[in-house]
């Protein structure tokens, strides 16, 4: 078997996804999702100048090979860019072994460990009033897992509130925009928050918070103690993770859940963080982590820590890496938690999914494959449109995490 050709889709249908196309001599095609948040032409062009030239010719079932290949070829080795091109490349391989072999990707990563996978919604409000209302909302959809996220009081800006009545994407037109942060707001404001949300909604709903990256190890030990009685499922990127050890100390004084990892995009991320079980969950996306043969080593690994994991699944990855994960968590023992925000409808213009949601789960049918398709002409209507995360500033000016 060979590969005899292969595209790059760049469409913007809502947002920004970047698609990798390859074709073989049976008349087989997989995809894979290369979309990069901010960064969609940096991907698309190295995967066009520097991966698809060398991938004519290769045996497409040697994904184990191909991804060595991408990966030690590569010289420069690792950051989002070239392990996003990889993750691409290595989801469109096991795209087709699975047409191929004529089955549905979770039996080759070892059949149904579960037949549905759990996920969690997002719930957010200008206010502790707005985002309590918003968690009722998400529950009444059936979730059973909710991250809730809040604006704090006397902060003009804050992490993953929608600034109008529009669909929360972060990435907007042009260079970034400037936010600004005070983390001791933050830090008074989000304990009272999650006794607002037990208080209304009781013991048994799953609440997860996203720090995303704003606490310094100290801040963060701090919030994550004053959490503790309202027992969450998980406290994400409380600090940012760089310096792995920096979470040596919140893991110390605090039985609050740790998830990390979304921006990691290799094992050399985990290694620290795994062996001293500073966290609890692997949050490493197929999409920038390396694609199936690379997570799926990550994932193994961390079982043996007791690691489980709860992939990123924000609407600024396709659906092409969310139909990839759902085989990956059926399969896997030590899944944990799937992200789930919805894509907006126009996205399944552009996109055929084939995975729905019900009370709280995500199922996936057994088409071979991934089991996902992208309509060319369709995708071609919506080119690509220029848009950058914001960046984030301290109230007084300083350049900090966004
Ligand atoms: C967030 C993301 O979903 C999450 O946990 O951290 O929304 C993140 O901000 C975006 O994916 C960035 O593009
Ligand atoms: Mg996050």
């Amino acid at each position: 078997m060979k590969i005899t050709d292969a595209k790059v889709i760049v469409t913007c249908p809502g947002r920004n996804f970047v698609t990798l196309k390859i074709y073989t001599d049976q008349g087989i095609y997989g995809l894979g999702d290369a979309t990069l948040n901010g960064m969609e032409p940096a991907v698309a062009s190295y995967l066009e100048n520097f991966c698809i030239p060398a991938l004519i010719g290769k045996d497409p079932r040697n994904t184990e090979d191909l991804w060595h290949y991408f990966y030690r070829g590569a010289y420069w080795k690792r950051g989002s860019v070239t392990m996003s091109a990889i993750s691409a490349i290595d989801m469109a391989l096991w795209d087709i072994k699975g047409k191929m072999l004529n089955t549905p990707l979770y039996n080759l990563l070892g059949g149904e460990s579960r037949e549905k996978v759990m996920v969690y919604a997002h719930a957010n409000g200008k206010s502790l009033e707005e985002a309590i209302e918003s968690v009722a909302q998400e529950k009444e959809k059936g979730f059973k897992a909710i991250r809730v996220q809040s604006g704090i009081p006397g902060q003009p800006d804050t992490y993953g509130v929608a600034k109008g009545a529009a669909f929360y994407e972060p990435a907007h037109p042009g260079i970034p925009h400037e936010e600004c942060w005070d983390t001791s707001k933050y830090l008074n404001f989000v304990p009272r928050l999650f006794e607002k949300v037990r208080e209304v909604f009781g013991n048994d709903l799953h609440l997860l918070h996203d720090v995303h990256h704003r606490c310094t190890p100290v801040e963060a030990t701090r919030l994550a103690k004053e959490l503790e009685p309202f027992h969450l499922f998980w406290l994400e990127d409380p600090v940012t993770g760089e310096l792995q050890e920096g979470l040596r100390m919140i893991r110390k004084q605090s039985s609050t859940p740790i998830a990390i990892g979304e921006v990691f995009n290799s094992v050399y991320d985990y290694t620290t963080l795994i062996t001293e079980q500073l966290i609890d969950y692997i949050r490493m996306p197929l999409v920038h982590g390396g694609g199936i043969t690379h997570v799926k080593k990550v994932a193994d690994f961390a079982s043996v820590y007791h690691i489980q994991t709860g992939f990123h699944g924000a609407t600024d990855l396709s659906p092409v890496n969310l139909a990839a994960a759902i085989h990956f968590n059926k399969a896997i023992n030590n899944f944990g938690l799937q992200e789930y925000m919805p894509h907006q409808e126009i996205v399944q213009e552009v996109f055929r999914i084939n995975y729905q949601f019900e009370d709280g789960f995500l199922t996936i049918d057994n088409t071979p494959g991934i089991g996902v398709d992208i309509d060319e002409e369709k995708a071609s209507k919506y080119p690509y449109s220029p848009a950058s995360l914001p960046i984030n500033r301290k109230m007084d000016g300083t350049m900090f995490y966004w």
